[in-house]
């Protein structure tokens, strides 16, 4: 999740647009690809019923897209009825900037290649099955898809503040990482756990992580894990929630977290609402 260079990346980012998409090249997938997709399509959609939040299960089922690797232009129509969001294509991660210009315009950016057959269980950067899996049946919930559009341009203006890192927090701790209390006990909207085998049932089943209610200012004081599963998860209770904690300025709140340390990934403050404390963790002596 970095900005300023492109170069250790995995994608072709030599024929994009200035905007950074590229074509789809739908017909160069290869069966092998299309088969892996599938492979990877029916191990989350057996977990998704029973970790997903609602909204997410409705629009999977809708949207019926595990036979092969969708085709973007099929979903854009779709898309466009619903809230008005676009899926365009891209060689992989973006410039921050780039990223939010695209979530600002309800553009949101899917990475054209798909993993290798031995990155099954884990894949460091997202492909298409993260993107297109993770995130876009959540496009399709009208709240969420004015978060996502509201975080596009807070994420611009947060740029010009030297505050990416704050809001790059709040990204991963609710758009790829986020959890839903519902009547049904607590699940999942957060992309990064919806595409990924392992993720889906140890954020709401294992006893080892920290589960705690939703705190804008302590979500972006909080750093995150990218090479294991998360120690802490934060709990919306609804999208509207989300929404309206995050619609202020958040220019004020930067100003006052810059002088403050940041928590660790696990750490659990008195201040918190404590749904679950995580056990199981090394403690210092
Ligand atoms: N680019 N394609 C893509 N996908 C992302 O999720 C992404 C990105 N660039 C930057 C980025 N995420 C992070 O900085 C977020 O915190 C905004
Ligand atoms: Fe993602």
């Amino acid at each position: 999740m970095t900005g300023e260079t492109t170069h250790n990346l995995r994608g072709d980012y030599s024929r994009m647009r200035p905007d950074y998409t590229v074509d789809q090249d739908w017909p160069a997938y290869t069966p092998q690809e299309h088969a892996l997709w599938r492979r990877l399509y029916e191990r989350q959609a057996a977990l998704v019923p029973k970790y997903a939040c609602r909204e997410f299960i409705a629009s999977l089922s809708a949207l019926d897209f595990g036979a092969a690797i969708p085709r973007f232009d099929a979903v854009n129509p779709r898309l466009a009825a619903a809230t008005r969001w676009q899926v365009v294509a891209v060689p992989g991660l973006l410039p921050d900037a780039v990223f939010f210009e695209h979530l600002a315009n309800r553009r949101f950016p899917v990475t054209v290649w798909l993993r290798t057959p031995e990155e099954f269980d884990y894949i460091v950067e997202p492909d298409v099955f993260h993107d297109f899996f993770g995130h876009v049946p959540l496009l399709f919930d009208p709240v969420f898809a004015d978060y996502l559009q509201a975080y596009g341009r807070g994420g611009l203006k947060a740029d010009a503040l030297g505050a990416i890192e704050m809001l790059s927090r709040l990204y991963w701790y609710t758009v790829e990482f986020g959890l839903i209390e519902t009547s049904e006990g607590l699940k999942t909207y957060g992309a990064g756990i919806l595409s990924s085998g392992g993720e889906l049932p140890h954020c709401v089943e294992s006893d080892e992580p920290n589960r705690i209610g939703f705190d804008l200012l302590r979500i972006m004081r909080t750093a995150y894990k990218i090479d294991s599963f998360q120690e802490t998860y934060f709990a919306i209770r609804d999208f509207r929630e989300l929404f309206e904690a995050t619609a202020p300025d958040f220019t004020p709140h930067y100003a006052k977290l810059a002088g403050l340390e940041s928590h660790a990934a696990g750490e659990v403050l008195s201040s918190n609402r404590v749904l679950h404390r995580g056990g199981n963790r090394q403690r210092p002596a």
